[in-house]
């Protein structure tokens, strides 16, 4: 018997319990421990099986880690086949999460018992597969067409009650598994119930299919998981039988394993889990929070406050007035509204918080006691330079020290008071009770547990946290200004804002940079590009003009109404403003500029290069730890398109080599902006990728 399963005999009842912490992932030598259970107890004369998982879960799904290796055997859609074959009645007693290959092993078994905290649903798709062991063609078969469809392109976890209503789990009980497991068996024995499989049950009523495949195309955005997994589900209900349904799953299934898209998602989905990983964290332990400061009510820091007050944490929002204080609470009331209304906060919670965890002030005085504070007041060195000068004097000793600045220098922030190992940025991106990006920004003097406590924050607001160093705009921002460089110069060159901004959505970006620019607030550009400018560009350095025209006139974005688009209220995303191009012909003119034509190809092959380039520079600088750190920054806090794992994920697809030769082609019209990332010459040179630096960073 394999290790994974232990396999245990109760009178008539042979019990496997998978024994594969942390999740009981269905990896070979669990598929191979549960068909030598299923073996045994057939050859001991049992009359039934419980199968159900030790430690926190059921089976949480098929081994992510196996996926692209050469297959094992026994495969999981021939296990689940054998299982459900079995002439001995075999239950599940599901727990925690029974997911994908999980939830696919337990439709095979015959009846289905959870506890009420349980959790099913078969979300391959977010790893760009389809469920690929009978998922398609038996939850159809069980929970109806449309269900299914919901189900499976969603990938939504369900509750155990939602599921008995489905149908998908046959009852729900209170207590430990392996007892209401057994007690379940028991009962079906006794009742003298049948053998239950699923595949023998009819084909399922069919729907229009052609209908649900390209509402949910169009809104994976180019992702093509849900969408195929619409066709495996037509098959379960047009097939001629359950085996060639499951012949249909089989080859749509391998069309996605062998995808790009997958090879991106499964990439995201460990990248995410590495970023919090820190060798230099291990063993330190974070200072204890319990209240914390907030400088400045606006957005951004009604934002913040919002997502600490969700996570228990006390806040003190400090403002310059009490109209500006009363405003930040407004602000940070909508924000828990918002909440309140999709469920996530009781009516008394929302009233507890308002009264007792949120306290107002106007006076330094009262950040005395807090354990970490964060300002997130105006961009402007001289003004958070004030802000720490008087945090150094009224906080206590251990309090961390936080700036929420996006671009400027932590160490000269630091640098201003007498305890710059307790100073760190902790960047939150805008609204920043939504977003769930954090970049922790290390400075040259930040300590350890300052470091461990920004992370521990981060989590307990349910951020995905990446670790940055000090520079211009750290991972997400130092390398949006070279994208966005790139955008500006194909613009000057012929390119419009729109064709721009189209072929990045058709790329799989939630937003182009256009449309990004109008939401952040064009205003926020216009003041990074003054800033430059008054420390001085490059000479060498190609400037544009346009968008601060844009600003001059009053045209701040969707703030305004009116930027690179015109937004009417009432109205979602906005039309072309007929007054860009003319200044975008006029700078052009200006320049003696003749403006060519470019392919949407183009666009995305330079505006993908010029990230890369940048992001190799910044992996290479030590500002990102590894290239990982940078995929899951782009995704999270810029729209990048996650099927395609990350712009460095996105760059080993493509080939480093051919990437490095078109920035040296276009170096050749401009070789300041176009010189190439050591990093990436030297990856290129040694024949390897960006993910060759992952794996030796961890
Ligand atoms: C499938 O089943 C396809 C079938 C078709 C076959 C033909 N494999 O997320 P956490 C690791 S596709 C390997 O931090 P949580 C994870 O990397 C699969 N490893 O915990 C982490 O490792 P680390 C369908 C896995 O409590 C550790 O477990 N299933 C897998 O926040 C803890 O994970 C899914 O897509 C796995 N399947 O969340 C489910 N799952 O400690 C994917 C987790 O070394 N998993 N690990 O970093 C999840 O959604 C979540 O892990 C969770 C638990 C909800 C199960």
């Amino acid at each position: 018997m394999s290790e994974a399963i232990e396999y245990e005999r109760i009178g008539d009842i042979a019990v496997l319990a998978a024994n594969n912490p942390p999740v009981n992932a269905l990896g070979v030598d669990v598929r191979r421990g549960l068909l030598a259970g299923v073996e045994r107890a057939e050859a001991e004369g049992a009359k039934a099986v419980l199968i159900y998982g030790k430690g926190r879960t059921y089976f949480a799904g098929a081994d992510i880690r196996e996926f692209g290796k050469p297959p094992q055997d026994p495969w999981l859609p021939e296990l689940c086949a054998r299982i459900e074959a079995s002439p001995l009645l075999v239950v599940s007693s599901i727990h925690g999460t029974a997911l994908g290959g999980g939830l696919e092993v337990a439709l095979s078994t015959h009846y289905r018992i959870a506890v009420p905290s349980a959790k099913v649903g078969l979300p391959e798709v977010h790893l760009g597969i389809l469920p690929g062991a009978g998922g398609t063609q038996r939850l159809p078969r069980v929970a109806g067409t449309e269900a299914a469809l919901d189900m499976i392109t969603s990938g939504r976890h369900v509750r155990a009650d939602e599921a008995l209503k489905l149908g998908v789990i046959d009852r729900v009980a209170e207590g430990d598994p392996r007892e209401i497991g057994l007690a379940y068996v028991q009962e079906l024995l006794d009742s003298g119930a049948e053998r239950r499989p699923v595949s023998e049950m009819p084909a399922p009523a069919p729907v229009d299919f052609d209908a649900v495949y390209e509402q949910v195309l169009k809104k994976g955005r180019g992702q093509i998981s849900p969408a195929t997994a619409v066709r495996a589900v037509q098959a379960a209900c047009e097939a001629e039988s359950f085996d060639a349904g499951m012949q249909r799953e089989r080859e749509l299934f391998m069309e996605l394993m062998n995808s790009d898209q997958r090879k991106g998602l499964i990439h995201a989905f460990f990248a995410e889990r590495a970023v919090g990983k820190l060798p230099e964290l291990k063993g330190v332990e974070p200072r204890m929070l319990h209240q914390i400061g907030v400088i400045g009510g606006g957005t951004m820091g009604a934002g913040i406050a919002t997502a600490a007050l969700l996570s228990g944490l006390q806040v003190v929002m400090l403002e310059m007035s009490p109209e500006a204080a009363h405003a930040a609470k407004e602000r940070i009331a909508g924000n828990l509204g918002g909440a309140l209304k999709r469920g996530k906060l009781s009516q008394a919670q929302f009233d507890e918080i308002m009264e007792n965890e949120l306290t107002l002030a106007t006076g330094y005085g009262a950040l005395s006691n807090v354990d970490l504070v964060i300002e997130a007041v105006f961009e402007d060195m001289d003004v958070k330079k004030q802000v720490f000068t008087q945090l150094d004097a009224v906080c206590k000793q251990g309090a961390v020290l936080a700036s929420n600045t996006s671009y400027l220098d932590i160490n000269e922030i630091a640098a201003v008071t007498k305890r710059p190992q307790d100073v760190l940025g902790l960047h939150f991106f805008s609204p920043a009770h939504v977003m769930k990006l954090l970049e922790v920004v290390v400075a040259d003097k930040t300590a350890p547990e300052v470091v461990a406590t920004g992370f521990a924050l981060g989590h307990r607001l349910k951020k995905v946290c990446v670790r940055a160093g000090v520079c211009d705009g750290f991972i997400g921002n130092r390398i949006l200004s070279t994208y966005r460089t790139c955008a500006d110069h194909m613009i000057l060159d012929g390119a419009s804002p729109y064709q721009i901004d189209k072929a990045l959505t058709d790329f799989g970006f939630a937003m182009g940079p256009f449309a990004v620019a109008d939401l952040a607030g064009l205003d926020i550009g216009w003041a990074v590009r003054k800033r430059k400018r008054a420390e001085g560009l490059d000479p060498r350095a190609r400037d544009s003009n346009y968008a601060d025209k844009l600003c001059e006139a009053g045209h701040f974005g969707q703030k305004t109404g009116k930027g690179y688009y015109i937004y009417e209220a009432g109205k979602r995303g906005g039309v072309p403003n007929p007054e860009v191009m003319p200044l975008i012909e006029a700078e052009r003119a200006e320049k003696g500029i003749t403006p060519r034509e470019f392919t949407d190809e183009e666009i995305v092959r330079r505006y993908m290069a010029s990230m890369v380039n940048e992001a190799a520079r910044v992996v290479g600088e030590g500002i990102a730890r590894r290239p990982l750190d940078v995929d899951v920054t782009l995704i999270y806090g810029y729209g990048f398109p996650r099927y395609r794992g990350g712009p460095m994920k996105w760059a080993d697809l493509q080939g480093l080599p051919g990437l490095l030769a078109d920035i040296k082609e276009w170096a050749k019209e401009d070789d300041y902006f176009w010189q190439p990332a050591p990093l990436l010459e030297q990856l290129v040179a040694e024949g390897r990728c960006f993910d060759d630096l992952n794996k030796e960073a961890s």
